[in-house]
């Protein structure tokens, strides 16, 4: 391996511009991360990807995955979700490390086959569910494993959002089953489930048992200019409609191997909520509230005391926080991806496994399948 990491990206719309951010602020701000190239961005629309190579910092493109894979230390799956299992996987047998964005796949097919190209693998294959790299929500963690909670009993998980409730808003790849696998589901659900996961798993235990309910308000919506950057992007007009063939929004109730029991939610109708990713757990000694509008801050029951005190997790030994301000300089969602990107980096130099890996995007991806089963079959079901 060189000297620095060069790292070949793939998308550069979104996420792409998170993740490039995040890439520039590392030897800012955690000069102990590895050295990283931002070496190659990869689209298939070579205009629109030449403007974004210069505007986010690379030395260069390419319009083809197949030829970069094999050629760069890391390479990023920030593309749509169809497109996470065929390149990740080349990736992998090149001994590639991967960093793809969420959910893991588009189909419980493609997750299987990329979760066991990264156990052939030696290289490090790691899921970005960058909301575990919150500092509020490690703290959570640290709580809830040293027992300050007791034994868990209730955990609820909501991501709410609005962008659709507006039946003229445009069609996008996000509509469509083929590409995305299901809506909010799992374009918001997986991070809450991720979580859910993540913060009590290791009490609580899996989830064994659900049952889901899938709706989808608006079944056909105009489609943008034609062209695919359009459809990104949302721009253009056209009075031509296509088919949504995802849920708008999601509930379910689940079981944990220990007892605990879960809701979660998800919406893109829920009007007036913009990006609400909240939690809550109630454990037999004490609770607690977070909520991603007011990031910085967890709210905390703690055994014996009468009401929930408001902790601002800014504090130079909260977690990542000495990389940052100093107390009460609040941070915000783009400090999530450096702090994982930090995570990965360091995994992939020091040839370690990374959390969450393809396994834990795999068993994510598990319950997502099961939730839609569920609403199929109207009963529920076993993990
Ligand atoms: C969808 O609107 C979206 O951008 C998700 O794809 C991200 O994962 C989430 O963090 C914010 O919302």
């Amino acid at each position: 391996m060189s000297e620095s990491l060069s790292v070949g990206v793939l998308g550069y719309r979104f996420m792409g511009r998170a993740h490039a951010n995040a890439l520039a602020r590392l030897p800012m701000f955690f000069p102990e991360a590895p050295a990283v190239e931002r070496s190659v961005l990869i689209g298939r629309d070579e205009e629109a990807v030449a403007e974004a190579t210069d505007q986010l910092g690379f030395s260069e493109y390419s319009t083809d995955w197949e030829d970069v894979v094999g050629d760069v230390d890391v390479f990023y799956n920030l593309g749509p979700n169809n497109v996470h299992a065929d390149p990740s996987i080349a990736a992998l047998e090149a001994g590639t490390s991967v960093f793809c964005e969420k959910p893991l796949a588009h189909t419980l097919e493609d997750a299987e086959r990329m979760r066991d190209a990264a156990r052939d693998s030696d290289a490090t294959a790691g899921i970005a569910f960058n909301y575990r790299f919150i500092p509020a929500i490690r703290y959570a963690k640290e709580l809830i494993d040293s027992g300050e909670l007791g034994e868990i009993h209730h955990v609820r998980g909501t991501y709410l959002q609005d962008w659709l409730v507006d039946p003229e808003a445009p069609w996008s790849w996000r509509n469509d089953e083929e590409v995305a696998g299901s809506g909010a589901l799992g374009d918001l659900g997986a991070h809450t489930i991720d979580l859910a996961r993540f913060l009590v798993g290791d009490r609580a235990g899996e989830i064994d048992r659900l049952s889901g309910h899938l709706k989808t308000f608006v079944d056909e919506r105009p489609v943008p200019g034609g062209d695919e950057a359009s459809l990104e992007s949302g721009g253009g007009e056209s009075t031509e409609t296509r088919e949504v063939t995802v849920d708008d929004a999601y509930t379910a109730q689940a079981s944990f191997e220990e007892g605990a029991i879960a809701t979660f939610e998800a919406s893109r109708f829920a009007n007036g909520r913009k990006n609400d990713h909240s939690i809550e757990i109630e454990g037999s000694k004490g609770s607690l509230k977070f909520s991603l509008e007011r990031l910085n801050e967890l709210e905390v029951l703690r055994e014996g005391s009468r009401g929930y005190e408001t902790v601002l997790v800014t504090d130079p030994d909260d977690p990542y926080i000495d990389h940052w301000w100093p107390p009460g300089h609040v941070i915000g969602w783009e400090h999530t991806f450096v702090h994982e990107n930090y995570e990965f980096l360091s995994a992939v130099a020091e040839g370690e496994e990374h959390t969450p890996s393809f396994e834990d995007g795999y068993r994510v991806q598990e319950l997502l399948d099961a939730i839609e089963r569920s609403d199929s079959e109207g009963e529920w079901v076993d993990v």
